[in-house]
């Protein structure tokens, strides 16, 4: 039996990179509803941007957002496979209105060691260990998060593998997560050249 007379819904259009929230969007309701959907600032647009709900109640959309960032929950993410010192990295990540990555919740360490960075584990130049955005350069022992300035000892989450941070020969005030320690962090010379990530808020 096939129903006439509904109204179909495609419900939430969904496409990494476009912000659902800056569409224009008309005819809302029923079939042949339509709209534009624009990709996020750091994304670019292939396509016309235009959505269509059809008659299979399936969205049909004429876009691609590509980004070497990637979004995770409210913020994106790169991986930079460049090598530098942690206070250049920290520069680097500034230039791009962003900073070294503040990592807050076992997730997104997950999500950061895993989705992120793991992909580049198996490359030639290949990627075991980056620098995250806390240091004690300010005040030895006491590491905080450059972005937020919090104390990491005042939050709710840390991955220090075990026996860190130790300050190995009195020379290590900033941290980098390894890979092969399945996403610890260890506190390490701040003049060593690691790859590093940046992240920045999405809006
Ligand atoms: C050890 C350990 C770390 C330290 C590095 C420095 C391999 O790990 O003592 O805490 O940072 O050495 O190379
Ligand atoms: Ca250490």
């Amino acid at each position: 039996m096939s129903l006439t007379g509904y109204l179909i819904d495609c419900g939430i259009p969904y496409v990494e990179g476009a912000d659902i929230n800056s569409s224009d969007r008309w005819d809302a309701i029923g079939i042949r509803r339509q709209m534009h959907l624009k990709c996020y600032k750091e994304f670019n647009l292939t396509g016309s941007g235009l959505f269509s709900c059809p008659s299979s109640g399936k969205w049909i959309a004429d876009l691609r957002c590509d980004s070497e960032w990637k979004i995770y929950e409210d913020n994106i993410y790169i991986l930079q496979e460049l090598h530098l010192n942690w206070q250049q990295a920290k520069e680097k990540c500034e230039e791009y209105q962003a900073y070294l990555v503040e990592i807050n919740s076992k997730n997104e360490n997950i999500w950061i060691t895993e989705k992120l960075v793991n992909p580049f584990h198996g490359k030639p130049n290949r990627i075991t260990v980056f620098w995250i955005g806390a240091s004690d350069i300010k005040q030895e022992g006491s590491f905080t998060w450059s972005k937020s300035k919090t104390l990491l000892k005042n939050t709710d989450y840390t991955n220090w593998n075990r026996g860190e941070p130790n300050d190995a020969g009195r020379n290590e005030d900033c941290v980098l997560l390894s890979l092969d320690l399945k996403g610890k962090w260890n506190d390490f010379p701040c003049k060593s050249k690691l790859p590093f990530v940046c992240e920045k808020e999405l809006k």
